[in-house]
């Protein structure tokens, strides 16, 4: 086989775009036979991480216990598509030392403003409210990555766009 595995890392505020990017990106991948997982807030704050909440302390805990599984499924040759907003260099930091060189991050970015106009889960009424504190963006720190192996600006693009440029990366990294 020359295919080989990595850890689609992508970050950004709540409602930047990255679990749509997911969803199409895991779509073409499938087309041409890789095997995927999504790892998101869904699928995982619900079951491996049920016990961790938006403190720091929680965050780091909770991207630590992602990164670990991911390089499991890295391993077994499976194309890990992570959607979390792991909003510090230092958070992202932890995930790519844990997984190594098959690390790839993507910025997925959109502004505060954009994302609050967007609000798809009405989280940002609520951070506003005063009703969800530490809200990542508002009254938690959000640190725009360095150096992106990808940085994809969702205000300025369709979906069908942002995926396709991420398809287009991402795709030439699969081959050994
Ligand atoms: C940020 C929060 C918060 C707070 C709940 N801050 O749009 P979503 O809903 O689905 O994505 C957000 C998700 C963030 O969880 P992560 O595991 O990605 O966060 S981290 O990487 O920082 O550990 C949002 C929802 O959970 N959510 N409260 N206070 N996002």
């Amino acid at each position: 086989l020359n295919q080989k595995a990595c850890v689609v890392w992508m970050t950004g505020l709540s409602g930047s775009g990255k679990t749509t990017i997911a969803i199409g990106l895991e779509k073409e991948l499938q087309k041409r036979g890789f095997l995927t997982q999504i790892l998101d807030g869904d699928n995982i704050r619900t079951g491996i991480n049920k016990n961790l909440g938006f403190s720091e302390e929680d965050r780091t805990e909770n991207i630590r216990r992602i990164a670990e599984v991911s390089k499991l499924f890295v391993n077994c040759g499976i194309i890990t598509i992570n959607c979390f907003v792991s909003p510090t260099l230092e958070i992202r930091k932890q995930a790519k030392d844990i997984i190594g060189e098959d690390f790839r991050e993507i910025y997925v970015n959109a502004s505060y403003e954009e994302c609050e106009k967007r609000d798809v889960k009405g989280l940002y009424k609520k951070a506003r409210n005063g009703e969800i504190k530490n809200f990542t963006g508002l009254d938690a720190p959000f640190e725009a990555p360095e150096n992106p192996f990808l940085e994809i600006k969702t205000s300025d693009m369709t979906p069908e766009q942002s995926v396709e440029e991420v398809v287009n990366a991402i795709l030439p990294q699969l081959i050994k």
